[in-house]
């Protein structure tokens, strides 16, 4: 007779959703992976990409024994050969040079709990250098600080007062299930949905309209918005004059232009903004949702203050039911102080949107070791060829993963990690105010480790071993410590998500933690900045989330032989291209070989294509990507990126 357990855990993907999750284990096996239905938030609905992760973890590709790799190659060796080399390592290098030559790069791939803990394994050590900058959410944050003077989103929950929801580059149809429930809500109840994206992505067939404005020029749309709201007298005076500073320089900033001109710099028709207007008029409040899509252009806060700025002039700040939001802390719930990085003076740090220049650029000392986890960077930050001559100037690196992807396959030593359904562990959300349990569905696979038992075993080859090597439980309970304090209880939470003493709608009282205590405007806007022409490169590349896949979460086997790119049709035979045909993708910086695939939904000026393909399969759209840092919030824009297409020549391979 078999042998059916369930489990009750918390998916730890790079996912705004975080859902609980119901693993189904028969003999051991991981055989089902659904929503649990006992999440107040996950409701029973996980995501395709929950079930297809199965296949993942017993994946043939799937590292599953240390490795190291020696003249002729990788070798499997013992989990003691490999961690004595990487201690060894350590140890002369800050003999010689100081800790500071060795980078630990922590990528987005899991941000659990214990995950802090690696950063503490370093602060031990001697403190390294890591990074500073964000290849992901940094813009937004920082530029709606700037606003707001802390960042709080809406807890997903309270959209269901929301009588319409603008989808401001974000597309949760793919990237944040969750939401779409509430989304047939509010339409169901007659409220209106707006899709705002270049291209008509998924979400748009959930939607009332789509608006699809020129990349980065979402800006002149939400002046466009507000002048039409001022111009009809139906801004929200109150709010205005009581709990906003700046808004005459900003009407000042609004007045240079016509509607007419707002529309026709963003690329959309007159209809498109009155549509906006009209609707934040006559279906209050309109919760605002943001995507990452927006972040991903050098001055991308200009369209997300301009967005704040429509969210607070049609009287939506502060509102239950309004807002404009996007991330959650997810660290939130945690004591910082398990970082350690109070036991060290500051120490270097890389800016991460330009980390293969920044490591070969180091100086006193130079990098000579590289520690990767949870992260793919040659493959997923900006310009992977200069990413890839710094890892191979590298004397020595270490990837802790799941798979030989395009970073591993530069790195000295391979560590096999388990995923979240071989860990036990707690885990926060960047998309909402839950903190679930991660609780082992199975046994690891193979010779798998958890970071956390990898950084423990590796610390006893150290001086503070007493110090880093506590139990798990011990551990959690240090770093949840502000759990207990806001009245959870740590065991409550091995089975039942626990939510943060965080407001359902926040700054309802009005009050905002700003230099002037109120809802700030901005005040200075050059438009001449967000001009991104270049006519010997006239599309703007959007390379964005998969639907099948998060980032580059795949197995080589998971590849088509090329990447998609999307491209009017129009465009298409102006240049003299088909539907079908292989293209060279072109930058200023590199050429990748991509299908064509033409597609009446996309903008004339963008070429469409998804993130994440690995370079070694022939995909690697970061190749074309140049390092760029945004002016506000050290993040990466990506989608600056402009480029060309031809004919594949026949000597091109
Ligand atoms: N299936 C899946 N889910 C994911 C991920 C994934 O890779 N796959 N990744 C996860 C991660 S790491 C993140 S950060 C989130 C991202 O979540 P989302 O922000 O929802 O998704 P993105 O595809 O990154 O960007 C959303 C949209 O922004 C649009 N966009 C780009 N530039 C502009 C612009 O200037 N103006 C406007 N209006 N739109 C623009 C793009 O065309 C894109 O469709 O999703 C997470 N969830
Ligand atoms: N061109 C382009 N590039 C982009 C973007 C874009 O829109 N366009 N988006 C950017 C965004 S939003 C993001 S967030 C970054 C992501 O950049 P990265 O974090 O560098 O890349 P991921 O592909 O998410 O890789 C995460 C890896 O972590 C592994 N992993 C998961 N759990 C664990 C674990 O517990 N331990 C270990 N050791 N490994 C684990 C996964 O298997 C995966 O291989 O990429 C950015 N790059
Ligand atoms: S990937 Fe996202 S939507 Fe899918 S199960 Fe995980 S958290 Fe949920
Ligand atoms: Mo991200």
């Amino acid at each position: 007779m078999s042998n059916i357990k369930k489990i009750i855990t918390t998916c730890t993907r790079d996912c705004p959703n975080t859902c609980g999750l119901e693993a189904t284990i028969e003999d051991g096996r991981l055989i089902r992976l659904t929503g649990s239905k006992t999440h107040p938030l996950t409701r029973g609905l996980a995501c395709h990409k929950a079930s297809k992760y199965i296949d993942r973890v017993y994946s043939k590709e799937r590292i599953t024994t240390p490795m190291m790799r020696g003249a002729s190659g990788w070798r499997e060796v013992l989990w003691d050969e490999a961690l004595d080399a990487i201690a060894g390592k350590m140890k002369t290098i800050r003999d010689e040079d100081g800790p500071e030559a060795i980078l630990y790069y922590q990528g987005y791939g899991e941000r659990t709990a214990l995950k802090l803990l690696n950063k503490y394994f370093f602060n031990l050590f001697g403190g390294v250098t890591t990074l500073h900058g964000s290849l992901c959410g940094g813009t937004g944050q920082a530029s709606q600080n700037l606003d707001l003077g802390n960042r709080i989103s809406h807890d997903p929950l309270d959209h269901y007062n929301s009588k319409a929801m603008i989808l401001w580059a974000r597309n949760p149809v793919t990237t944040q299930i969750g939401l779409v429930p509430i989304i047939k809500e509010i339409k169901k109840k007659g409220g209106r949905i707006i899709t705002i994206d270049p291209f008509r992505n998924r979400s748009a067939a959930l939607s009332d309209w789509h608006i699809a404005p020129a990349p980065n020029m979402d800006t002149y749309l939400a002046m466009a918005a507000a002048k039409i709201l001022i111009d009809r007298g139906e801004h929200d005076i109150g709010f205005i004059s009581n709990h906003s500073a700046g808004f005459d320089a900003y009407k000042t900033i609004l007045e240079r232009y016509s509607v007419d001109a707002l529309c026709f710099l963003a690329g959309v028709s007159k209809e498109d903004a009155e549509y906006i207007a009209d609707t934040l008029i006559t279906f209050k409040p309109t919760s605002i949702l943001l995507g990452w899509g927006l972040h991903r252009h050098k001055d991308a806060h200009f369209t997300i203050r301009a967005i704040d700025a429509l969210g607070a002039i049609s009287g939506n700040i502060g509102v239950e039911g309004g807002g404009v939001s996007q991330g959650f802390e997810e660290y939130g719930p945690y004591d910082p102080k398990c970082w350690g990085d109070q036991l060290n003076s500051e120490r270097r740090t890389l800016l991460m949107p330009y980390v293969g220049q920044e490591l070969l650029n180091a100086k006193n000392p130079p990098i000579r070791m590289v520690y990767v986890t949870a992260a793919n960077p040659v493959c997923m930050a900006p310009n992977s060829e200069l990413v890839i001559e710094a890892f191979k100037r590298m004397e020595f690196v270490v990837y802790s993963g799941h798979f030989l992807d395009d970073t591993a396959e530069l790195a000295d030593v391979f560590l096999p990690a388990t995923t979240f359904l071989e860990e036990y562990d707690a885990m926060a959300s960047f998309g909402h105010n839950y903190v679930g349990p991660v609780n082992p569905a199975i046994e690891p696979v193979g010779d798998c480790r958890s970071e956390f038992h990898m950084f423990t075993e590796l610390a006893k080859r150290f001086s503070f071993k007493d110090r880093y090597c506590k139990s798990a439980d011990r551990w959690l309970a240090e770093i949840c410590a502000p759990i207990k304090a806001w009245g959870g209880d740590l065991d409550v939470l091995r089975h039942t998500p626990f939510r943060m003493p965080e407001p359902m709608a926040p700054y309802l009282d009005k009050v905002f933690p700003t230099p002037s205590g109120k809802f700030e405007f901005m005040t200075n806007f050059d438009g001449d900045v967000l001009k991104n022409d270049d006519e010997n490169y006239p599309y703007t590349l959007l390379s964005v989330a998969s639907f099948d896949y998060i980032c580059s979460e795949r197995t080589l086997a998971d590849h088509p032989p090329l990447p998609k790119v999307r491209l009017h049709p129009a465009e298409a035979e102006k240049l003299g291209l088909t539907d079908g045909q292989p293209v060279m993708v072109k930058s200023l910086i590199g050429s990748v070989k991509a299908l064509l695939c033409t597609d009446v939904s996309t903008r004339r000026d963008c070429l469409i294509t998804e993130r994440g393909g690995w370079i070694k399969a022939g995909h690697g759209l970061n190749r074309l990507t140049a390092e760029m840092v945004s002016s506000v919030g050290n993040g990466t824009p990506y989608y600056d990126t402009r480029v060309t297409l031809c004919r594949v020549c026949s000597n091109i391979k």
